[in-house]
């Protein structure tokens, strides 16, 4: 008898860590998943070397080459369903300056040009709508869900005058033209995965 309750108070332990470990994995909160998703937002020659920033604003791990990794979005109950949800992101100094004053509400002030990585892309904006992240079913207009691409982050907003901000033709093409947060979207292969009817005809 005694036997077989150690025996079943095994069973039910080994169950329940395995319900938890599996828990993690799918949800995306823990620290081994967000460093993960987090840096392979860049190429692994930067995102290995980067700081890795948590969805609670501690630092996973410090890094060596300048560059940081974090979410863009915050992180819902339970946790992010993949990095694509995360809006997983590897920036330079002066790009996180420019992240900073977005999640602020501030004019970006950059020293020089700034650039992130979004290998994993995001949930979407509308193109000229700073803070409708997330926001596919609200009806905005120019909505785009991004698959792979980089942003160029300027210091001069004025920079970017020429440059065109159609997004279907697969050219690279401005977002928030007008507003303080303008940049530069460059798309890499997979951009239009998430929304096919965008892609060039
Ligand atoms: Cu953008």
């Amino acid at each position: 008898m005694k036997t077989m309750k150690n025996s079943l108070f095994t069973l039910i332990l080994t169950l329940s860590v395995s319900i938890l470990a599996h828990d993690n994995h799918l949800h995306g909160n823990s620290d081994e998943w967000q460093i993960k998703a987090y840096t392979s937002a860049a190429p692994a020659f930067i995102g290995d070397h980067a700081t890795v920033i948590s969805d609670a604003g501690k630092v996973l791990r410090q890094g060596t080459n300048g560059w940081t990794c974090r979410n863009l979005v915050p992180m819902p109950d339970g946790g992010f369903a993949d990095a694509h949800a995360s809006a997983a992101a590897c920036s330079d100094p002066n790009a996180v300056a420019w992240v900073e004053a977005y999640i602020a509400d501030k004019t970006p002030k950059l020293e020089s040009d700034g650039w992130i990585w979004m290998k994993h892309g995001d949930l979407g904006v509308d193109n000229f709508k700073p803070y409708t992240d997330g926001q596919k079913d609200a009806g905005h207009k120019h909505y785009i869900e991004s698959g792979a691409h980089m942003m160029l982050m300027p210091k001069d907003p004025s920079s970017l005058d020429g440059q065109t901000t159609d997004y279907t033709t697969g050219a690279p093409y401005v977002m928030f033209k007008g507003t303080k947060f303008v940049h530069l979207m460059i798309p890499l292969e997979g951009y239009y995965d998430y929304q096919p009817e965008a892609a060039p005809k």
